[in-house]
């Protein structure tokens, strides 16, 4: 497996590529063009101009997180063949650049969504975190402006505040979309990039729902082994596939991560490492990604990932807040270093334990 970060760019990242090549064993950037709005062809000489940003920083652009899908496509709206052929024209270009992999979400209006973004913990860290029972009390609004005030300055990636300022209007269209039909565009969306992914060599890898259910009444429909398993199947191209995220499965304990990753297998593109603490149904709260300080079995997930014998980027996913850094809640630098070592050292110990039979 190739160890990768995610970084947001020059400007919005409070992160800088010199500190990320400092990283023992990174191979790779995940990064994308933030200022892009979802819907919008991506212009060539951006995706050059990152692409040698991120080498003459002496890495390499493995993969896009995000290229955002516009509300028409999600909804099935008439205007969503000419969403497409954006996005097909950026799969393109990304593909000529190079760029294997896509990592995109399919979640109506908003992206993750989490109750606090920064819990206290007994250590002083804190975490980003989740309470149902708070999400129940408050409207979308409400949540949206919670998340902005929190969020310390920072862009919160999926939350763009311009999409974010029609959240009323953005219900309105999705009144009358039910997992079924959701499920059916974004098959109808797959089907019709395919061909390119084909052409151009890049993987398209959905990101799993964040909480795993459904938020304000919207249908979510990337939340276990039973929908992925059907999603791979009505989509059989072998470019269909998975952003396979630990922490956003264990949001319902009933996801097994283990057999997940096994029924999966060589359709899991990219891996999003992160542990979390299941406190009670719909409660949960972020943790380090040592294993004892939550309630997955990272080993046990790191053991699935190599018995499939995933060769793709992972990375370190959101971290602590710790030793005082200021940065994007869930993207600062020295927790996501800390895990990015943890994660290389699972997989040297299982590697060299299988090696030796
Ligand atoms: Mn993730």
């Amino acid at each position: 497996m190739k160890l990768t970060f995610r970084w947001f760019g020059e400007g919005f990242d409070s992160v800088t590529l010199g500190q990320l090549r400092q990283i023992p064993g990174i191979q790779g950037i995940i990064t994308t063009l933030y200022d892009t709005k979802p819907g919008e062809e991506w212009p060539a000489d951006a995706i050059a101009a990152i692409k040698r940003q991120v080498e003459d920083a002496g890495l390499k652009v493995l993969g896009i997180e995000s290229v955002n899908i516009h509300d028409a496509i999600k909804v099935g709206a008439p205007e969503r063949d000419e969403y497409i052929e954006n996005y097909i024209r950026t799969i393109v270009k990304l593909g000529a650049a190079g760029i294997p992999l896509i990592c995109y979400n399919f979640m109506p209006v908003f992206d993750w969504t989490r109750s606090d973004l920064a819990k206290k913990r007994p250590d002083g860290s804190t975490v980003l975190a989740y309470d149902q029972n708070k999400i129940d009390k408050i409207d979308p609004d409400t949540m949206f402006k919670q998340m902005k005030n929190s969020a310390g300055g920072f862009l919160l990636p999926g939350w763009e505040p311009e999409r974010m300022a029609h959240i009323k209007e953005l219900f309105c269209l999705y009144r009358n979309v039910t997992e079924e039909t959701l499920f059916e565009n974004l098959v109808y969306f797959l089907d019709a990039v395919m061909p390119a992914c084909d052409t151009y060599d890049v993987n398209m890898a959905i990101h799993i729902d964040d909480p795993a259910w459904s938020v304000f009444g919207l249908p979510r429909i990337v939340t276990g082994k039973e929908k992925l398993l059907r999603l791979l199947d009505a989509v059989p191209n072998r470019r269909n596939g998975v952003t396979l995220c630990t922490g956003s499965l264990s949001s319902d304990p009933d996801n097994d991560i283990p057999d997940i990753i096994r029924s999966l297998g060589d359709r899991i593109h990219f891996v999003h490492m992160r542990n979390t603490r299941h406190i009670a149904p719909g409660v949960f709260e972020e943790a380090a990604h040592y294993a004892a300080d939550g309630s997955l079995d990272m080993v046990e997930i790191m053991q699935a990932l190599i018995d499939v014998g995933f060769e793709g980027p992972i990375r370190p996913d959101h971290g602590r807040a710790i030793w005082g850094e200021v940065s994007m809640p869930g993207y600062g630098l020295y927790d996501r270093a800390l895990g990015s070592q943890y994660l290389l050292g699972l997989y040297d110990a299982l590697i060299r334990k299988r090696e030796q039979g």
